[in-house]
């Protein structure tokens, strides 16, 4: 039987300025604008940084924000709630952690350090341990996120130290194309996927910039799920700047539906990532 395909979103990011792209949903109000109606068009969880708009939509890990961000999504739809506990490139390890407070049904957790351009990523193995077992703990489905091969063996080493995460699932997402990172080729999904531990029992991926539609095509038709979204492509086609992120979630649901893959329900997604029950009924 085909499986239904978990669409992601993530619709903001750390890295792009306000400034320089105004359609990037930054405040509250957009974020949930942008929430419903990439519901609408098919997905099934939204990966969210949160920005600062009285700091010139800085990206933000102020705790008040974050919970307030992850209530009013929520409360909004039944998207999954992931926030990122990668931040900005600038955010310290500490201030990381503290994500998991806002109480999200999911948290990012990327599975090494990875050069970012001409920063770095910084993830080393007692941060990932500490998110981990934290992530458990706080009942927080964690999505692992792969901008290596390497990171596939850190996550080996993750699971072997600590058990299965909270929900008895593992989710992990392929980032290709980052500069410094795996490219977003073909190839190198197949070799990540080919190197994947037993436990792991659902796969996304993405790919940067003009990897976005190879990859999202190479990901279904190998059996994964996709994530789209103005966090990792800005441009539709050439020439042409994504105007909303809805526009990037209806064309992955049209490629996946074509495929015979249609996006799964938001309660098939909370199913697949086995996330906990947080809304108010
Ligand atoms: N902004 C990047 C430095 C995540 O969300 O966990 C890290 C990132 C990964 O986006
Ligand atoms: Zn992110």
């Amino acid at each position: 039987m085909p499986v239904p395909t978990l669409i992601t979103v993530a619709p903001t990011g750390a890295e792009t300025a306000k400034a320089d792209f105004p359609q990037l949903p930054t405040t509250l109000e957009e974020l949930v604008e942008t929430a419903r109606r990439c519901e609408a068009a098919g997905a099934g969880l939204v990966h969210v940084h949160v920005r600062d708009p009285e700091a010139g939509h800085a990206p933000t890990l102020d705790p008040v924000r974050l919970r307030d961000t992850v209530q009013a999504l929520r409360g909004a739809t039944d998207l999954v709630v992931q926030l990122s506990t990668g931040g900005s490139v600038h955010d310290p390890l500490e201030r990381r952690l503290t994500v998991l407070d806002a109480e999200p049904d999911s948290c990012s957790l990327t599975c090494g350090t990875v050069n970012f351009g001409d920063d770095v990523f910084l993830n080393p193995h007692g941060f990932m341990s500490d998110l981990y077992v934290q992530a458990q703990e706080r009942e927080v489905v964690p999505e692992f996120e792969l901008f290596e091969l390497g990171h596939v063996t850190a996550l080996r080493r993750l699971i072997d130290q600590h058990g299965l995460p909270y929900g008895g699932r593992v989710h992990v997402d392929f980032v290709t194309g980052v500069p410094g990172g795996m490219p977003g080729t073909v190839e190198a999904l197949v070799a990540g996927v080919q190197m994947l531990p037993p436990e792991v029992t659902s796969w996304s991926a993405t790919g940067i910039g003009r990897a976005h539609l190879p990859i999202a095509a190479a990901a279904l038709a190998m059996g994964g799920h996709l994530r789209v979204g103005m966090e990792d492509n800005l441009m539709y086609a050439r020439g042409q700047q994504v105007q909303h992120n809805a526009e990037l979630v209806e064309r992955a649901a049209h490629l996946a539906t074509t495929l015979q893959r249609p996006p799964m329900t938001t309660a098939e997604a909370r199913e697949l990532l086995g996330v906990k029950e947080r809304r108010a009924r």
